[in-house]
């Protein structure tokens, strides 16, 4: 191995190389330890971003623009610092396939219908009132709703309510954008009327565990809106057992119209760790996005410790070893690439192999504050 590699070292060998960038052309016996690592290794780093930053930022980009009179949103996204500078023009996702941000909707503002082929979805965490109108239907938001815009439909919102209102946009951004399939319109009209009754999908399937006879064909979207009650009811049901030592109770958002994810290339779950519960540490090929919906405690990753408290998101890059510890009930709010990596066949998870399954800390992480 050693003589391969001072062979590689050669003028020789150097010279050549650079003969072939001359003819926009690459040497793979200089590539293939950087192009095809041993083991997953994201550029993407664990990070964590603390909530009231975001509530603070996105109040003051109140007073500087309204949705309405350009930008089409207004949501601050969450870059992830090893991926900073990786894009052309300087933007950063929040993982290699995924990208998080946290939207604010004031009372009376209106956000333009559009579509685009990239999947999105919501996370309500402060206010209720607005609603989204997806393909003509109005789903109503209020804290703890999950909502679901798959790629191809039209979208806008519009706060009907009083207060404002938070939510987190996650978005394959990221994604679509490597592998260039960008489509994007705007609607022809500021928003779209509605042509369904409000909230038809959610109450279409009101009883939860049970589909209307015409939904046994895959639907893209049959539910638009899963409420916050019915997931906890769920969870309630689940902490009855004994906890999944890595994730305690957790369950995944899906359409119940093929079994599949919500949203085909996104995993959604919610997440309970009783109070003083610390999960065993493992690693999985798919990278995570987390919202602490409530409570408080912290996470090691990769040997560091991330604290976090109500209303931080945090991520969790591919293949990075981790575990977490609720101070108090705790609901986390996650998404994650795990259907992209399914359909790759790229899905892999390994536990740590040690006497307790916990990771040694080695240091911890300092959040940017205020
Ligand atoms: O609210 O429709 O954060 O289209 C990014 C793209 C939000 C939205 C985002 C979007 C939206």
């Amino acid at each position: 191995m050693a003589e391969k590699f001072d062979f590689l070292q050669t003028k020789e060998v150097k010279d050549f190389n650079q003969e072939l960038e001359k003819y926009d052309l690459g040497p793979l016996w200089e590539a293939i330890p950087e192009l095809m690592h041993h083991r997953p290794k994201p550029q993407a780093e664990a990070y964590l971003w603390k909530g009231e930053v975001l509530q603070k930022k996105l109040m003051e980009a109140a007073n500087i623009f309204t949705p309405e009179r350009g930008g089409e949103r207004r949501a601050i996204y969450l870059q992830n610092p090893g991926l900073k500078y990786r894009q052309p023009w300087g933007w950063a996702s929040t993982t290699q396939t995924l990208y998080a941000a946290v939207q604010l909707l004031l009372p009376g503002e209106k956000a333009p219908s559009h579509r685009h082929w990239q999947n999105a979805q919501r996370f309500v965490t402060h206010g209720e009132g607005a609603y989204t109108i997806v393909q003509g239907q109005r789903i109503f938001m209020k804290e703890g709703s999950f909502l679901i815009t798959p790629g191809g439909l039209w979208h806008g919102h519009e706060h009907v309510g009083d207060k404002p209102m938070i939510w987190m946009d996650i978005l394959d951004i990221p994604m679509v954008y490597s592998i260039g399939g960008t489509f994007f319109d705007h609607y022809p009209d500021l928003l779209e009327q509605p042509s369904l009754p409000d909230d038809f999908g959610s109450q279409r399937y009101e009883g939860g565990v049970v589909r209307p006879i015409s939904d046994r064909h895959s639907h893209i979207a049959p539910v638009g809106c899963y409420r916050w009650e019915g997931t906890l009811a769920a969870i309630e049901g689940l902490s009855r057992f004994e906890p999944d030592p890595y994730d305690g109770y957790a369950v995944e958002y899906y359409n119940p119209s093929n079994g599949e994810t919500a949203n085909p290339t996104m995993a959604t779950w919610m997440q309970k760790l009783p109070k003083g519960f610390h999960t065993k540490a493992h690693r999985h090929t798919h990278a995570v996005i987390y919202n602490v919906f409530k409570g408080s405690g912290y996470s090691v990753i990769d040997g560091v410790k991330f604290e976090w408290t109500e209303g931080d998101y945090f991520v969790i890059p591919n293949w990075a070893l981790h575990e977490h510890v609720a101070y108090e009930d705790t609901f986390l709010f996650s998404t994650s690439d795990l259907p992209i990596m399914e359909k790759f066949n790229l899905e892999r998870s390994e536990a740590l192999d040690t006497g307790n399954g916990r990771q040694e800390i080695k240091s911890e992480f300092k959040p940017k504050t205020l």
